[in-house]
């Protein structure tokens, strides 16, 4: 069975980052690993959350897993407490990343043009440098703007999302994938690959804010790409599963205010994943090079340093 490390906080009311990441990754048939690098009584939404970091618990766990050799196929970060927290990761990775692994970096760290509560712009520059060892990064317009060092816009058009992901091609992240992005009345991501084309997705826009959606399509999306699915496949069942879930979660008149109800959507996940792969597995019958060329868009050498 295929593993992923995922290292973010636990919030213990609130559904998201390891709430999320632990229970969709592994419905998706992969085992999930996990660090938490802090643990809040609720998400940050809710007035009045406690907040532990766990630091120094992060090392001595790595120690241990190392002298236990597991092997991780995907190395998934979130939201993470402070610059401490990053340099831990870069070890990790140091520590843990083989030529197969994939590493997905979600800079959680702002959104709506501004910088979330307890972070900084030399918080961001770490993210940023932290985006230089991942192979697949999923900022959203905020955060990529920051990243890109270009002003933050409200109405933005695509050529403006188009200058972000020239710019943020200098991070050195081969993958990048700029989420929630408003277009007319859709909603989607566009992507710049590692064989250089821009690839997009959009969908009616859903008009909803929960805490937690963006980790839930990062962590679809990380599912898909382990299970060995291609990039642009994993998008779009990324996608299609982040607004099959904000659907359903309207349409519960009883749904909380602070995340989406996934537990509802699970079974759909189960379903697309299953016919996303046996449509592969017949490619890879017909002709093992079509199966090659899907694979390919996330091959790149883990970074020397
Ligand atoms: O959904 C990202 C996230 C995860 N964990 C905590 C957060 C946020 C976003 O703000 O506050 C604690």
């Amino acid at each position: 069975m295929k593993r992923i490390a995922s290292i973010q906080d636990i919030s213990c009311i609130g559904k998201c980052s390891q709430t999320i990441a632990l229970p969709i990754i592994s419905a998706m048939g992969i085992e999930v690993s996990v660090i938490p690098t802090s643990i809040l009584s609720a998400h940050t939404m809710f007035p009045g959350f406690t907040y532990n970091d766990l630091i120094d618990e992060m090392k001595p766990i790595m120690k241990h897993w190392k002298t236990l050799n597991v092997h991780f196929d995907g190395i998934l970060t979130g939201y993470l407490g402070s610059i401490q927290h990053i340099r831990i990761i870069e070890e990790f990775y140091d520590m843990f990343t083989t030529d197969d692994t994939t590493i997905v970096v979600d800079p959680v760290f702002g959104d709506n043009g501004k910088i979330y509560t307890g972070f900084d712009d030399e918080y961001a520059n770490e993210i940023k440098s932290l985006c230089n060892r991942a192979h697949i990064i999923v900022p959203n317009v905020t955060e990529a703007a920051i990243m890109s060092g270009i002003p933050y816009e409200t109405d933005y058009d695509m050529t403006y999302i188009h200058e972000l992901l020239d710019k943020l091609t200098a991070t050195g992240a081969p993958n990048i994938i700029i989420t929630s992005i408003r277009r007319d009345n859709d909603n989607g991501i566009i992507a710049r690959l590692s064989d250089g084309e821009t690839f997009e997705y959009f969908r009616p826009h859903i008009d909803s804010v929960f805490h937690g959606t963006g980790d839930l399509f990062t962590s679809t999306l990380t599912g898909a790409l382990i299970r060995g699915l291609d990039i642009r496949t994993s998008i779009r069942l990324a996608v299609d599963y982040t607004a099959l879930t904000l659907e359903r979660t309207l349409q519960n008149n009883t749904h909380n205010w602070y995340g989406i109800d996934f537990e509802t959507t699970i079974p759909d996940l189960i379903n697309n994943l299953t016919s996303a792969l046996a449509t592969l597995s017949a490619l890879t019958q017909c002709d093992p090079r079509g199966a090659l060329l899907l694979t390919r868009t996330i091959s790149k050498k883990f970074p020397s340093k």
